[in-house]
């Protein structure tokens, strides 16, 4: 199995990437910003309860994401591997991702950091919030969601560096180039010279 995570702080590319990672590496993408807004689009409890924090740019709490999580990898048990966009974004749900995959005899492979300029990442959400609907992508929430990055996502980029799985990667370029400098880094791993 080879999982990966696709890491970075809001608007830095993770779910735009992770199309272009799925379609050319066949691996199971799980988005927890995706499987979040549709359980808020359905309405269930997970999702009422998701909203009031998506909404003001915070992070839905930890136990909630990592059950959802958790379902997910078992409802997928012939996967050749998942790409992880949008999770972990906590030191515990880093730990927790940890556990489910060891119970599963598998790991997490190669963790891609994008790195992109903050003024880039704000312009970028910004020009989404113009045609997304998104109740989280304006001004005064994106501000929110980004100082919600450094005080609790950041940790777990240390997190994977310890383990000497992280490789960052400049993400302010064109969609179709940075993919190219993400896939150079998973072909590394696939394709050991
Ligand atoms: P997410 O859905 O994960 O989304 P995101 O951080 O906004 O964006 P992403 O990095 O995927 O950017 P994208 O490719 O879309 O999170 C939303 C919310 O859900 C969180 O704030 C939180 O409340 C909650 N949540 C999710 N996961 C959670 C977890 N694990 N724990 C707790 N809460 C959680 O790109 C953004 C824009 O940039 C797009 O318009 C795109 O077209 C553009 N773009 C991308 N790459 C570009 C490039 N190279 N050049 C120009 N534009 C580019």
């Amino acid at each position: 199995m080879f999982n990966l995570i696709l890491f970075g702080p809001p608007g830095s590319g993770k779910g735009t990437q992770s199309e272009n990672v799925v379609k050319t590496y066949r691996l199971q993408h799980i988005s927890t910003g995706d499987l979040l807004r549709d359980e808020v689009t359905r309405h269930t409890p997970l999702g009422v309860e998701a909203k009031k924090y998506m909404d003001q740019g915070l992070l839905v709490p930890d136990e909630v994401v990592i059950g959802m999580i958790s379902s997910k990898i078992d409802e997928l048990p012939d996967a050749r591997g998942f790409i992880f966009d949008g999770f972990p974004r906590t030191k515990a749900q880093a730990e927790a991702l940890d556990k489910l995959l060891e119970f599963k005899n598998t790991s997490i492979n190669l963790v891609l950091s994008l790195e992109v300029p903050e003024q880039q990442l704000i312009d970028r959400l910004v020009g989404r919030g113009a045609t997304s609907g998104r109740s989280d992508d304006n001004a005064e929430v994106i501000t929110k969601r980004i100082k919600e990055y450094h005080t609790k996502t950041a940790a777990v980029a240390s997190h994977y560096a310890e383990q000497g799985k992280l490789e960052r990667v400049k993400g302010d370029n064109s969609i179709e180039d940075t993919f190219r400098l993400l896939a150079k880094q998973i072909d590394k791993y696939l394709l050991p010279a």
